[in-house]
């Protein structure tokens, strides 16, 4: 397969210089975040960690276990141990210590047993039952979003990446403040009862800086956001179909556009090793050109706000003319992992984008053969022996195919402006000339289609005419 340019998607950012303040600067940037290396876990060692699941109905012990699995990969891809894991059945968590108190008293003393660093909750902790369980427990407590922010944050390694990190651990301290603050103040103020302790005036001025910086990050990317558009539009000229590549993490979506586009995407076996959308043009074997995006993994449980700070990068789904979905084959419970990805699909506003379907490592699983059985219309390939590939290219193009039309038009010498719209909106295919004006062939979506409509001499719908 040839070799493919960049493309302009991944000119640099204006505007995400590392000297700006100290917001998205080097990779440290996120010490204030707790812990010498600069994420919410310390990473100078390895530090032990034991993790609590609770079963509410109606979960079954067997998905929190899993949950829980997943959860232990987590804190492994963050750096840490898992010595102990507990998980406790309730109808629903405990307002105060999420856990019941008594089972928050036995995990203290399971902690000094195993000399354990941390507690990491599967669930989110609000801000007070935070509090609440590290004076418990008399060690850090932390939900999987802390874990997932921390991965993120080791990851993040693109000015955008950092400054969505950056943006989504903002707005995840912001609430926690209050109630470290509080315990500050209180240790500060001690028992004189004064209204404004030292602490409670350090907090005002914490949240004040953390409200700027917020702000900061958010008009940042919404220029991002802005200078991306104005690069899109000059490049509809050449409207080239856009196929995402989006799935559950490590379903290897790097692996599948490596080997489609020599990208030179990081491939490794831990999640969300890849934070930006990396965009690649693409020949199909009919010829046709497309964009190919490779884009951050989901996973379940993915937290509302770290969703919504990577919603500059998540763009290109939305605007993607056709996702393809990869699913891990060999991972525990695919099928739960597809419902997740629907989840951030919808949650994103592509829950009805045309999705294909594909399974990958079809060489390590052989059950994988089953599950595209059980799947309509899906295709089974293994991105890292290349299996599949040109069946998966095949129906890409295909599936491109049946959403636009080729249309053949007449267009008068003297309008020039229609033809120019057809070589902005559409692909031009052949362009010749005859007494009555220019003739065009160009593949058009509806609404290029809409607006030539005066010109069209016939149509071929999802016709395929080798250009
Ligand atoms: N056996 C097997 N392993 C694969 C295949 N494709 C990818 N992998 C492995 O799966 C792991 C994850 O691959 P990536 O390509 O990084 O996955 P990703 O979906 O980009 O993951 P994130 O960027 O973390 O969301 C790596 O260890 C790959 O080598 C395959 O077809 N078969
Ligand atoms: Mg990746």
């Amino acid at each position: 397969m040839a070799q493919y340019g960049w493309v302009a998607d991944e000119d640099p950012i204006e505007g995400f210089e590392d000297n700006d303040g100290g917001d998205l600067g080097h990779r440290g940037g996120f010490g204030e975040f707790g812990g010498a290396s600069g994420g919410l876990i310390e990473r100078t060692f390895r530090e032990r960690i034991i993790l609590v699941g609770l079963a509410q109905p109606p979960a079954t012990m067997e998905e929190v276990e899993a949950s829980l699995d997943e959860l232990a990969r987590l804190v492994d891809t963050a750096g840490a141990d898992v010595v102990d894991r507990v998980i406790q059945r309730r109808q629903r968590p405990d307002p105060a210590t999420f856990i019941g108190k008594g089972k928050a008293y036995e995990l203290k003393a399971l902690s000094e047993l195993h000399d354990a660093d941390t507690v990491v909750f599967d669930e989110d902790l609000t801000p007070s039952q935070q509090v609440n369980l590290e004076r418990i427990l008399g060690r850090t407590a932390i939900d999987r979003t802390a874990v997932i922010l921390d991965i993120f944050a080791q990851n993040a390694s693109t000015p955008e990446g950092r400054a969505q990190v950056m943006l989504a651990m903002l707005r995840y301290r912001l609430p926690r403040l209050r109630g470290r603050g509080f315990t500050l103040s209180q240790q500060a103020g001690g028992r004189l009862g004064a209204r404004r302790g030292p602490g409670e005036t350090q907090l005002e001025i914490d949240r004040r800086r953390i409200v700027r910086r917020l702000h900061r990050l958010e008009t940042q990317l919404e220029d991002v956001r802005r200078h991306r558009q104005v690069q899109r539009k000059s490049r509809s000229r050449a409207r080239f179909a856009h196929v995402a590549v989006v799935g559950y993490t490590n379903a290897g979506k790097s692996t599948l556009v490596n080997r489609l586009t020599q990208a030179g995407v990081l491939v490794e076996d831990r999640l969300f090793a890849t934070l930006d959308a990396t965009t690649r043009r693409l020949q199909l074997p009919g010829g046709e050109q497309v964009l190919l995006t490779d884009t951050v993994g989901f996973i379940k449980k993915l937290p509302h706000g770290l969703v919504e700070a990577f919603k500059t990068t998540l763009e290109v789904v939305l605007e993607a003319d056709l996702l393809v979905h990869l699913v891990d084959g060999a991972a525990p419970d695919p099928d739960g992992q597809i419902a997740a990805v629907h989840t951030v699909l919808a949650e994103i506003g592509a829950g009805d984008k045309p999705e294909l379907v594909v399974f990958n490592k079809i060489d390590s699983n052989e059950e994988v053969a089953d599950m595209v059985h059980a799947h309509r219309g899906s295709l089974p390939i293994s991105a890292a022996t290349g299996y599949g590939i040109d069946v998966l290219l095949a129906e890409v193009g295909k599936r491109l195919r049946v959403m636009t039309e080729i249309a053949e038009l007449s267009i008068p010498f003297a309008r020039g402006d229609a033809l120019a719209i057809a070589h902005r909106e559409g692909e031009v295919l052949t362009e010749t000339a005859d007494s009555e004006g220019y003739r065009v062939r160009v593949r058009l979506e509806p609404a290029g289609r809409a607006r030539l409509a005066q010109f069209v001499v016939s149509t071929i719908p999802g016709g395929r005419i080798e250009p």
